[in-house]
């Protein structure tokens, strides 16, 4: 069996991924906004050798047929919610090894600003940095606090697609890896090796020089999650550590070989996406026990909530539908991934999941020796490259996993004992041997010299 990354997910909020968990005695997400709790987990999670913390991020809120639900702010479903690079940032001193994965949308800022900004954090953090290319899942409120007009599913796939140009542009190709020599005798750094960048396409526009030079990965870490084909295709081009959400192992293993051929089908290598699945876990002494805990957990769910929940991911109001409606007779705009997961299955299917579960993964819920062995027959049953942990409680459920699970997958040669050689989370992720994107990645076609240019 493959040797296994491991992340982290959190958000930067009261709550993660649809549930409600704050008013869990065990959970201390209601210190959000309290850097002494975001070092304390930092510190959990470079001491135990996860490879990567993961912020997830949105900047839109719930709402059902325009009106915002009172249940949302009472359970802080949604917000709310602090930047996740300026949490990251605030672990840069803290941590040493962690990498420290952001998420980024690619629909409300222009790419100018953004670039400088991951540079800016690649930079200080020694390379440790990754972006989550996101196409914002609660796109329609977004973008109406920055004054946008709504932009389509597969649009904004394709501005994806163009906000990447543009920012390979500035990291890969504005400054020359060894242009600044910072010679106190003579100069600073070399003209011949800074060039103005220019683009004009159909969503952005720029034309200039890089505020930024060249970081110490070029360009962070890909990471991108999209499920739809739009989505897919999008990961397997540009992707570098691609999350295929939660599922049956046969369902996890086609959705990571379409990501590969993706990958393929773009001129890359299989091997050069990694594909990690979201596991989540409630650990207890007898099986029994872990039940009691997963059902203290379920107890702070209420049907309001779930459905809220529900269209702030979808805008679509379930509770509108008799729960018999077949999901396929429904259609969104928004997270298409969160409709298709439940093809076949009908309104009331979906309100009971997503009460257990909401936008993650179902819980594996037994002692540490069944979930050892279920993440193992997962990784093995899908052909995951790694896994990201995305804790019940915080950090309730992240001390569990480190100090009773991740010693089983270690001994089993699961997991890595420890960090992996390199410098950068690129090297340490891809085992690439290089801190940049390899020749076959669209990236590196920003370089200088130019690929097929003269030198
Ligand atoms: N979407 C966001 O807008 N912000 C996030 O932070 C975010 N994190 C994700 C983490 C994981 C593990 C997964 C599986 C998905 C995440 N998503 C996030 C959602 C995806 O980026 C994507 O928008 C969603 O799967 C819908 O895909 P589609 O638009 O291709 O249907």
């Amino acid at each position: 069996m493959k040797q296994l990354k491991l992340g982290l997910f959190e958000n930067v909020a009261a709550n993660v991924g649809g549930t409600v968990t704050w008013r869990h005695e065990d959970d201390q997400r209601h210190r959000f906004d309290d850097l002494r709790y975001w070092r304390d987990l930092g510190e959990v999670l470079e001491d135990a050798g996860f490879d990567f913390l993961f912020l997830g991020d949105a900047w839109g809120w719930a709402e059902i047929d325009g009106v915002r639900p009172p249940v949302a702010t009472q359970e802080s479903l949604d917000l709310p919610r602090l930047d996740p690079v300026v949490v990251a940032s605030a672990l840069l001193s803290t941590t040493r090894n962690l990498g420290l994965v952001v998420t980024g949308s690619v629909l409300v800022e222009p790419p100018y600003a953004f670039v400088r900004r991951m540079a800016t954090l690649d930079h200080l953090s020694g390379g440790r940095l990754g972006w989550n290319i996101v196409t914002t899942g609660t796109a329609e409120t977004a973008v109406r606090a920055f004054g946008m007009d709504m932009v389509a599913h597969d649009e904004r796939y394709a501005m994806a697609e163009e906000f990447l140009e543009v920012a390979y542009a500035y990291w890969e190709g504005a400054w020359e890896p060894d242009a600044l020599t910072r010679d106190k005798r003579g100069r600073f750094a070399d003209p011949a090796k800074v060039h103005p960048v220019e683009h004009a396409g159909r969503f952005f526009r720029s034309q200039g020089y890089g505020n930024a030079p060249y970081s110490p990965q070029g360009t962070p870490v890909l990471f991108q999650a999209g499920a739809s084909t739009a989505g897919r295709r999008l990961a397997g081009r540009h992707g570098e550590a691609v999350f295929i959400g939660s599922g049956p192992a046969a369902d996890l293993r086609r959705h990571a070989s379409a990501v590969r051929a993706e990958a393929v089908a773009a001129g890359r290598a299989a091997s050069d996406v990694q594909v990690m699945a979201a596991v989540s876990c409630v650990v207890g002494a007898s099986p029994g026990d872990a039940r009691r805990r997963h059902a203290s957990v379920l107890r702070c769910q209420t049907p309001e909530a779930t459905v809220a929940s529900y269209a702030m991911f979808t805008g679509i109001d379930l509770s509108a539908h008799p729960p018999g409606t077949p999901m396929a007779d429904l259609r969104t705009e928004l997270s298409r991934t969160q409709l298709e997961r439940f093809a076949g299955r009908t309104v009331g299917d979906v309100l009971d999941a997503w009460r257990t579960h909401g936008v993650g993964a179902q819980p594996i819920v037994g002692t540490a020796q069944e979930v050892a062995d279920e993440i193992c027959a997962l990784a093995e049953g899908a052909d995951l490259d790694g896994v990201l942990l995305s804790p019940v409680l915080q950090p309730t459920s992240t001390l569990e996993f480190v100090e009773e699970v991740l010693p089983l997958l270690r001994a089993r040669g699961v997991l890595a004992d420890g960090y992996r050689d390199g410098e950068t989370l690129r090297e340490r992720l891809t085992g690439s041997g290089s801190p940049v994107l390899p020749r076959t990645h669209p990236a590196a076609a920003h370089r200088h010299p130019r690929p097929g240019a003269s030198p």
